[in-house]
């Protein structure tokens, strides 16, 4: 069990400014600075919340936090960016007010300190100091790349120091996972593992129950390209993301259903396969024989499991799904099962193949056939990502959407020499057409693998 790494601060014209702000605020200097990177998911999309194996790698983008403890119990959270207004509040007071619009800013923030507040025993919480902040953004938000598990586990790593818990990066990692939930999504926990386990250098293959991560060395030549497809979807604003949980999770209880089992005990796919004890090619031809394409009404699932709406609703919907009424519970498997599989060629091939230019077209195909199932059976893609993914089918060796999609950025594997072309390419008949004329590295943008959250202490 590893502690988070605490190092010295290097001056930078970014840590210069993010000190002045915190010195303008609160009139003394930050007593600690919290560094947490977004990611980027090279394949295995959309399976974490299902169980399965995912490979990402943080970026350099980040949260970056200015922190100061106070003596009363005070949270005070400022942005250098203007547009996220400055909140007020008290540590025994943390509420995550959800109605249906898009979620604040701030609620972030809060998901990440009630996750840590919620470790501390009754007889501790009076000890607690109060925070304010300053919080100074660059992952691009809502694009896919994680910039919300950057957010609540700064928040949780500042919370966790302020409050001298020590907690591992393991512990962090799980608590995070668990906590952003109380913005309204059912993820899945491959963001806040990455943002807390990577190691510079390599991407990680990350597997769950128990959280595990091993290196994944990417294949000399390799070249991983972002590209912003200039769209967005806040993911806790729309019931798109949560509607994929939940079809995958009635998927996995209605095939449980069928094989005996007591549905009301499975919550994923992976929780199938392991009870009937299963690989991933037997729970293709299972799904295939248990689940049908048209899509099931509420009532048709209710019917397939012989239980209740208000069963229904309490064992296997959250509150943003309840009300819908059409589930595609056989593409949404098919797209698990094989993506899972996807994810473990991957790291085969990164493990046997670290040098050979067969190993980067074999990953780029499988990229490509991840896209491919994204978009064709999860539809979860958007047109704009769909249509930078045929632009650099003429450059690149795979190329597919990257987080949880509709909308965002793609990631693209190609060699050293194509890069310079394809970037061109895409500004010429991408981004010029849709009216950018410059900045162009803020949107399309070479990726290499960095190192996870750390704290720094000021000189
Ligand atoms: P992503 O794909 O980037 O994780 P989400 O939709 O999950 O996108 O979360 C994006 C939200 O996270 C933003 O709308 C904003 O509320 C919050 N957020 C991300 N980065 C920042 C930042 N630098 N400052 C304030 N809030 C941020
Ligand atoms: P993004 O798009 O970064 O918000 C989401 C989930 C992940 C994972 C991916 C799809 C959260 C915090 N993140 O990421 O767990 O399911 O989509 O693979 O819910
Ligand atoms: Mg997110």
């Amino acid at each position: 069990m590893m502690a988070v790494e605490i190092h010295q601060l290097s001056n930078t014209e970014r840590t210069t400014k993010i000190t002045e702000k915190f010195l303008e605020y609160s009139k003394q200097k930050p007593e600690f600075y919290v560094r947490v990177p977004g990611r980027v998911n090279l394949i295995g999309e959309h399976i974490d919340y299902c169980g399965y194996g995912v490979c990402p790698m943080a970026l350099e983008q980040d949260i970056f936090l200015a922190v100061g403890t106070r003596n009363d119990k005070k949270l005070i959270l400022h942005n250098t960016d203007e547009k996220f207004e400055s909140f007020y509040d008290t540590l025994d007071d943390i509420e995550i007010n959800l109605n249906d619009s898009t979620p604040k800013w701030f609620q972030y923030f809060l998901c990440g300190l009630k996750g840590v507040l919620e470790t501390v025993t009754e007889d501790k919480k009076h000890q607690l100091k109060g925070l304010e902040v300053v919080v100074d953004g660059t992952v691009p938000q809502s694009a896919g790349l994680s910039s919300s598990s950057a957010l609540v586990s700064a928040a949780a790593l500042a919370a966790s120091h302020c409050f001298n818990l020590s907690l591992t990066k393991d512990e962090l990692a799980d608590l995070c996972a668990k906590c952003e939930q109380y913005i309204g999504t059912q993820g899945g926990g491959m963001d806040q593992a990455i943002a807390f386990l990577a190691n510079e250098g390599s991407a990680k293959l990350i597997e769950f129950e128990p959280l595990r991560s091993t290196e994944v060395k990417l294949p000399q030549g390799a070249v991983f390209v972002i590209a912003h497809s200039l769209t967005n979807l806040n993911k806790a604003a729309t019931a798109d993301y949560n509607c994929r949980v939940v079809e995958c999770r009635l998927g996995a209880q209605v095939i449980a259903k069928k094989q005996g089992l007591d549905w009301t005990k499975i919550k994923r796919l992976g929780d199938v396969q392991k009870a009937l004890n299963l690989n991933l090619d037997d729970m293709i031809v299972l799904t295939t024989n248990c689940l049908r394409e048209t899509p099931y009404s509420k009532e048709d699932v209710i019917k397939e499991l012989n239980t209740t709406s208000s069963l229904l609703d309490m064992v296997s919907l959250t509150p943003n799904t309840r009300n819908l009424n059409s589930f595609k519970l056989l593409q949404r498997a098919l797209h698990v099962f094989n993506e899972a599989k996807r994810v473990q060629e991957f790291h085969k091939t990164c493990q046997e193949d670290f040098s050979g230019e067969s190993a980067l077209i074999t990953l780029g195909k499988l990229m490509s056939e991840s896209h491919d199932s994204l978009k064709n059976l999860y539809e979860c893609s958007h047109q704009q990502l769909d249509r930078i993914v045929d632009l650099a089918k003429r450059y690149t060796l795979g190329t597919r959407l990257t987080g949880a999609g509709w909308g965002g950025c793609t990631i693209s594997l190609l060699t050293a020499d194509n890069v310079e072309n394809f970037k061109q390419f895409l500004i010429d008949n991408y981004y010029k057409p849709l009216g950018v004329t410059d900045n162009y590295e803020s949107v399309i943008f070479n990726t290499t693998p960095k190192r996870g959250a750390c704290i720094y202490l000021p000189n």
